[in-house]
C-alpha cells in the first residue's frame, strides 16, 4: 500500500470487544435486558427517562473497569506517527481510542462521557451519573438533560467533516463493525466512489464485505497491529 497519504478509519463495537465491552449485534437485540427501542431512540427516552438514564449511567460507570487493547493502541500510534493524515471516526461511545493514544477522534454516535442539554444545546464532560433532576451547568434548566448519544432517527455528528475526509482519502479501513447501521455502513461505497482503496478488518465476514476491495478476518487485537505495522514500515 504505497503512496497512501490520507487514511480514514471507521471503528465499531468489535474493536472494544476484547477490552470487555459487549458488541451490539452479539447481545441478541437486547442491551442489559432492554430492547433497542426502549434505550436507543428519542421516543424511548421520552417514555421513560429514568430507565434510559439508568442504562447509560451503568455503561458510563463500566468504562472505569475496562482498558484499551492492542488495537486501540496501534491506531493511536498510527495517528501520532504517520506522515500523512489519519481521520479516526468511531461509532463507539466509549473513550478507549483516546486512552489508547489517539488525539483526534470523531465520535459520530456521541460519547458516554458527555452530557447534552436539549434546552440550550450545551455539551460538557460528564463523568458522573445523569438523572432527570440534573441541572444544566450552562442554562440551569432542570430535566432537559440527556446522554450525549445519537439514537436511531437522529443525525450522527460531524457528517460534513466525515464526508470531506472520505472524499479526500486514498484508503478507507473499516474495523470491527457489522455494517448494519447507516450512514456509517455506506462509507465504504462513498470512499470507493471517490477512488479510495478499501479494507475491512473484522472477526468474521459482514453484510458489507462484498463492497471492500480487501477483507481480513480475525480478532482486532491481532489484525490491527499487523496492519498498522505494515503501513508504518
Ligand atoms: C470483532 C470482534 C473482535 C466482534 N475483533 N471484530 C432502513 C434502511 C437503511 C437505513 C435505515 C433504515 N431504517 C432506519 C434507518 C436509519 C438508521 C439505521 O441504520 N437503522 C438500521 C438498523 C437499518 N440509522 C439511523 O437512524 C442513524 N441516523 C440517521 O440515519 O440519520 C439520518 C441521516 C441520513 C443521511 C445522512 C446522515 C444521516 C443514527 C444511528 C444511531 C446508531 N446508534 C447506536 C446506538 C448508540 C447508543 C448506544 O451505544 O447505546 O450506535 S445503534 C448501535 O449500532 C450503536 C453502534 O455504534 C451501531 C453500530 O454497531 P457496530 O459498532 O457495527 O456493532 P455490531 O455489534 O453491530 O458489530 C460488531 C462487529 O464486530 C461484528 O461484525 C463482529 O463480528 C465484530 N467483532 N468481536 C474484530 N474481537
Amino acid at each position: 500500500m504505497s503512496n497512501i497519504e490520507n487514511i480514514v478509519i471507521l471503528t465499531g463495537a468489535g474493536i472494544s470487544a476484547e477490552s470487555g465491552i459487549q458488541t451490539f449485534r452479539d447481545a441478541g437485540g437486547l442491551w442489559e435486558g432492554h430492547r433497542v427501542e426502549q434505550v436507543a431512540t428519542p421516543e424511548g427516552f421520552a417514555a421513560d427517562p429514568v430507565l434510559v438514564h439508568r442504562f447509560y449511567n451503568l455503561r458510563r460507570a463500566a468504562l472505569t473497569t475496562v482498558e484499551p487493547n492492542a488495537a486501540h493502541i496501534a491506531l493511536g500510534r498510527l495517528q501520532n506517527v504517520f506522515a500523512g493524515e489519519v481521520t479516526l471516526v468511531t461509532q463507539n461511545v466509549d473513550d478507549l481510542h483516546e486512552r489508547g493514544g489517539a488525539s483526534r477522534v470523531i465520535h459520530m454516535h456521541g460519547e458516554l462521557l458527555s452530557g447534552f442539554c436539549a434546552a440550550c444545546s450545551h455539551r460538557w464532560r460528564q463523568a458522573e451519573d445523569l438523572s432527570v433532576e440534573t441541572v444544566c451547568p450552562a442554562c440551569h434548566t432542570v430535566g432537559g438533560l440527556r446522554p450525549d448519544i445519537v439514537w436511531f432517527g437522529e443525525m450522527p455528528y460531524q457528517m460534513d467533516r466525515i464526508e470531506r475526509a472520505l472524499r479526500g482519502c486514498d484508503l478507507f479501513v473499516s474495523i470491527g463493525t457489522s455494517g448494519a447501521v447507516y450512514p456509517a455502513a455506506g462509507f465504504v461505497q462513498l470512499a470507493h466512489a471517490y477512488g479510495a482503496q478499501t479494507l475491512e478488518l473484522n472477526l468474521e465476514p459482514t453484510q458489507g464485505s462484498a463492497f471492500f476491495s480487501e477483507t481480513r478476518n480475525g480478532p482486532a487485537t491481532q489484525l490491527v497491529p499487523e496492519w498498522v505495522n505494515s503501513i508504518l514500515s
